[in-house]
């Protein structure tokens, strides 16, 4: 039977983010995609200034009690950016409502990067991520991310494998099985993921080139395709290359035709190579 996923994240109008990105490449996966927008914005926070913002904090309850009266069920649940605090006590709700043994909980902590929280973020709001990643099977953070998480200093670009490990591993004792960290590079030019499994307490890495630019909507990019991989049987190694040659190939195409970072990247165009990369695992 076709596989169905849930996204709870934002709808940014324009920017390629949040659920602009992971409707197309999940469903293109071919996993039947529902939606539950946190929030509408006419674009993202990042790069934009003037853009409206709608909390659709008040619909969920009701939301997912109408899901719940239909018996609907999902084989994953995968949350993004959240529209306000309150949401991160409202999608734990929604976990235990229709999470379960048969049902793969993403939670992408989408609130940071660079060193710093994004406008709508405060530190408080980063320790109940924490607490939602904890019900989680398997996180997405950035370094960033993580640094919030933990309350660890952001070690910028300084930082080595001891340091990446440490965090897979602290990050994996909140309480998911596997925790991948993305944006990793130990070396000029290169550029990547690493993953912890505590389940075989096995670390992985995957890198590529690394483009010299950085765009909107890549990490949005990233933990779709991980998901979609992840739901067509990869194991977690398979998954985070799949991300990452994914990414690196729509951040190319941005790259090569000039386009400018604050309008996220074309993964439009490398849909049928992520397809192509599924369809051969
Ligand atoms: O890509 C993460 C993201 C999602 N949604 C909104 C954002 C951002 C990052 O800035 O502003 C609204």
């Amino acid at each position: 039977m076709q596989k169905r996923a849930l996204s709870i994240q934002d709808i940014s109008c324009v920017g390629r983010c949040s659920l602009t990105v992971a409707l197309p490449i999940v469903s293109a996966a071919g996993i039947e995609t529902a939606i539950l927008p946190t929030a509408v914005l006419s674009t993202h926070t990042g790069g934009f200034t003037g853009y409206t913002f709608r909390d659709l904090t008040e619909d969920i309850e009701p939301i997912a009690a109408h899901w719940k009266s239909l018996n609907l069920r999902f084989d994953a649940l995968y949350t993004g950016y959240l529209g306000s605090h309150e949401q991160l006590a409202l999608v734990a709700d929604m976990f235990d409502a229709f999470g379960g043994q048969d049902t793969l909980i993403l939670v992408d902590p989408a609130m940071a990067d660079l060193g710093k929280l994004y406008p709508a973020f405060d530190t408080s709001f980063a320790l109940g991520m924490r607490d939602l990643c904890a019900r989680a099977d398997i996180i997405v953070p950035n370094i960033t991310e993580a640094c919030f998480m933990l309350e660890q200093d952001y070690p910028g670009e300084d930082y080595d494998q001891v340091f990446i490990e440490q965090t897979l591993r602290a990050l994996a004792a909140l309480g998911p099985k596997r925790a991948v960290l993305t944006g990793v590079s130990f070396e000029a030019g290169r550029l990547g993921a690493a993953a912890y499994d505590a389940n075989s307490n096995e670390m992985m890495y995957y890198f590529t080139e690394r483009i010299p630019k950085n765009y909107h909507g890549t990490g949005d990019v990233y933990a779709s395709a991980l998901l979609g991989a992840l739901l067509n049987g990869a194991d977690t190694y398979a998954a985070i290359r799949i991300a990452c040659e994914f990414t690196l190939g729509a951040v190319r195409r941005s790259y090569v035709a000039q386009s400018e970072s604050h309008l996220g990247v074309d993964f439009e165009h490398e849909l049928p190579e992520l397809i192509r990369m599924i369809q051969e695992l």
